[in-house]
């Protein structure tokens, strides 16, 4: 599976480099980006198909005409969505599609070949969900192109490495309305993701009506039976899989506050706490599970069904009168063998119900029927372990969205690679040495260890990955901009082949798929907007201008409940801070370090754009400390602001030395490698897990990301 994109007639073969350089060359409004990158693309000479009318879709042999024609529907929306044309009715451009096979289903048949040629554009999918993809890709290659609309001729091939390529939404921790989950699976379809995993119970909440043990909502929000029938729906037409989890036996507070006699408390306190979790010696936990899960599994047609099953305590059952008893009669010899006998009812139970069991990393080795499915998370160990004990596996370490690293983090995590994800036995070590209370929580399950290669039989095994966003920092309003467009990047990286991993040309595409996702619909910037201007009305521009080149600090260095926790205090942490409505990756910086590079590169035009940039962060910090003085809200960023000017300065010292043909001072190149050598250490103070809690982190838990660009803009001026 080899990319490749050729320009047929000319017979030439393009790497993905050109073909992106020619991307660039063509007129901004017409550029597409293709993500995740198809298997093949092959250009035929130079001509385009011009499109002044709406797309009018043919089917053959794809079955059930309906759903089709909806995404056709919303397929000529988002055309117009992205282009702001008025196409003419009388001038359509046929789209005429061709199923090999009738036979629906999320991650069957969805692979298709693309033609835009003189007579239109021809669709030959495996599937009728090949054909959603296909429109998927289309969507891209219109663009936003508000000039008009012009797709070059060319062949796609196109086909998933993986079947399962999800993200998971946390509804228990926050809830997460209706609307923004429909949004976020809008942009699930244009990225060709098919998995949609919701969390839909844990400590804080249980979020799904339940009509036979309504206790189980009394205290908070929940999805009515009916409002999820319709997600399914929803998702379903858009050749998406909602995937339900029922967290057991840990992460259930919200069930044992609700239901005690199906729960067991501690007696000894954790974080101040006493610890919950259902009672596996109970049967009346079990004829709950029944009952419940008996309820709840209908609601969604998905075959698959979630049971959690991670991070269940070792000491929470100890205080319980029926355990002694339960171990003895099941030859149960500790506590984790107590967990797997709970496991293997609760397998038993979601069996009867007719469904696919899946369950998080914790649940390998608890004598599950082979058909589990496995979701690792902590490791790429994990992954391989699971394999190797025969389990579908889908992976999710590396890929956790809500610890804010940058895109091309986990795209530079392959789902297949056994040790790539996880502390290094080193880190893990140098924790461990630092306190006991550290090494307690560093457990050898978050340490990877060097692995052999996954076996052709353990590849197999290997269903696909998702991305989990999990919810302590992620509410509702946040949901839009921590899940995208970081997700469009993982998307690509469970889609596309595995050779495919440029981060530079990633990041390119990246920019226009984010504005894409932006314009059809997603709330990433106006929730951005909406933050700044609550927090600075009479000013919310100088907010947003220091907010367009920050970030969030990394691995819940932001969640400042943890700390709390530890010191045995709650606290309710507000997430409508600066650090909140920061973007993960700012491609304003990035865009700004390219423009540096080519300018350095002996681009030399864009002098006036980079001074233009420069003088305008610069002078945000006059603004910005207007408004930030008396305001609690912003006065913690004041460095920040600082900071960004001062690099501001030192980057237009630099071009005008390049534009006088001088060298800076050295003087000069210290003072600016003393700005820079500090922003380097704000990015490294929350890279790695625990970071946190042993390293001081910037102000306002705010990194500043211009520190790249200002630094190639240094170095060419000190090299003169
Ligand atoms: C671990 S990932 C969890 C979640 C937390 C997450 C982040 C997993 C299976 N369990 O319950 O939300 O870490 O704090």
């Amino acid at each position: 599976m080899n990319f490749r994109i050729e320009r047929k007639g000319q017979g030439v073969t393009k790497s993905l480099g050109l073909w992106a350089g020619l991307l660039l060359a063509a007129p901004a409004h017409a550029a597409p980006a293709l993500m995740p990158l198809p298997q093949s693309v092959t250009l035929n000479g130079d001509k385009m198909l011009a499109i002044a009318g709406p797309l009018r879709a043919d089917m053959r042999g794809c079955g059930d005409a309906t759903p089709l024609d909806r995404a056709a529907a919303r397929l000529n929306r988002d055309v117009f969505k992205h282009t702001g044309l008025i196409l003419d009715a009388k001038t359509p451009v046929a789209v005429s599609v061709t199923c090999r096979d009738a036979t629906g289903g999320v991650d069957a048949g969805e692979a298709y070949r693309l033609t835009v040629g003189a007579s239109g554009i021809a669709i030959d999918a495996d599937g009728p969900t090949g054909v959603l993809r296909a429109f998927a890709t289309v969507r891209q290659l219109v663009g936003l192109s508000p000039l008009g609309i012009e797709i070059p001729h060319q062949t796609i091939g196109d086909a998933p490495r993986f079947g399962w390529r999800g993200v998971m939404l946390d509804t228990a921790r926050q809830f997460i309305s209706v609307a923004t989950i429909k949004r976020q699976i809008d942009a699930m379809e244009r990225l060709k993701l098919n998995t949609l995993h919701l969390h839909l119970s844990d400590d804080q909440g249980f979020r799904v009506e339940s009509l036979r043990y309504p206790k189980l909502n009394a205290g908070g929000e929940y999805y009515r039976q009916a409002e999820i029938r319709d997600l399914v729906a929803y998702a379903a037409d858009r050749g998406i899989r909602i995937i339900p989890e029922f967290d057991v036996p840990g992460h259930s507070r919200a069930i044992v506050e609700a239901y005690p006699e199906v729960g067991s408390v501690s007696k000894t306190l954790f974080l101040g706490q006493p610890e919950m979790a259902l009672n596996p010696a109970s049967d009346a936990t079990y004829r709950f599970l029944e009952r419940l899960f008996g309820e709840m599994a209908p609601l969604f047609p998905d075959p698959h069904f979630h049971i959690g099953g991670d991070e269940v305590s070792k000491t929470v059952w100890a205080d319980d009168a029926g355990m002694k008893a339960l171990m003895a009669r099941e030859k149960l010899a500790d506590y984790k063998a107590v967990e797997a006998h709970f496991l293997r009812r609760a397998a038993a139970i979601v069996r009867r119900l007719g469904k696919t069991m899946i369950g998080w990393e914790e649940v390998t080795g608890a004598g599950l029927p082979k058909d589990t499915i496995v979701q690792a998370w902590q490791t790429s160990n994990a992954m391989a372990d699971a394999t190797a004990t025969g389990h579908r596996t889908i992976m999710s370490a590396g890929y956790y969205l809500n610890l804010l690293m940058p895109a091309d983090y986990g795209y530079g995590i392959d789902p297949a690679a056994t040790s790539a994800a996880g502390l290094t036995p080193e880190h893990a070590k140098m924790l461990r040495g630092l306190s006991p209370l550290l090494a307690n929580f560093v457990t050898d399950a978050l340490v990877d260890f060097p692995h052999a290669a996954l076996s052709p039989e353990q590849e197999k095994l290997l269903i696909g990955a998702e991305a989990p966003l999990w919810g302590e920092i992620a509410p509702d309003q946040l949901i839009d901009h921590h899940l995208w467009p970081r997700a469009a990047a993982l998307a690509e990286r469970f889609w596309s082949p595995a050779t495919v991993t440029d981060k530079a040309d990633m990041y390119r595409r990246l920019a226009v798929v984010a504005e894409q996702l932006t314009v059809s619909g997603l709330d990433d910037r106006a929730n951005q907007q909406r933050i700044a201007a609550r927090i600075a009305p009479n000013d919310s521009g100088a907010v947003a201008n220091l907010l367009a080149v920050t970030g969030p600090v990394r691995n819940m260095a932001h969640d400042h409940r943890i700390k709390a926790m530890l010191a045995g205090k709650r606290f309710v942490q507000p997430l409508n801070a600066l650090a909140d409505a920061a973007p993960v990756d700012s491609l304003v910086a990035r865009r700004f370090a390219d423009d540096a590079a080519r300018y350095a590169g002996g681009e030399r035009a864009l002098a006036g754009a980079l001074k233009a940039q420069l003088a305008d962060w610069r002078d945000n910090d006059a603004r910005f400390q207007e408004v930030a003085a008396g305001n609690r809200m912003l006065e913690a960023a004041r460095p920040t602001s600082e900071l960004i000017a001062a690099l501001a300065c030192a980057g237009l010292d630099a071009v005008d030395a390049v534009e006088a043909g001088r060298k800076l001072s050295p003087a000069e190149v210290d003072a600016a490698n003393k700005l820079l050598a500090r922003l380097e250490q704000e990015e490294a103070a929350s890279w790695r897990p625990f970071d946190a809690f042993i390293r001081p982190q910037p102000a306002a838990d705010l990194i500043v990301k211009i520190g790249p660009g200002v630094r190639t803009l240094v170095d060419a001026a000190a090299a003169k």
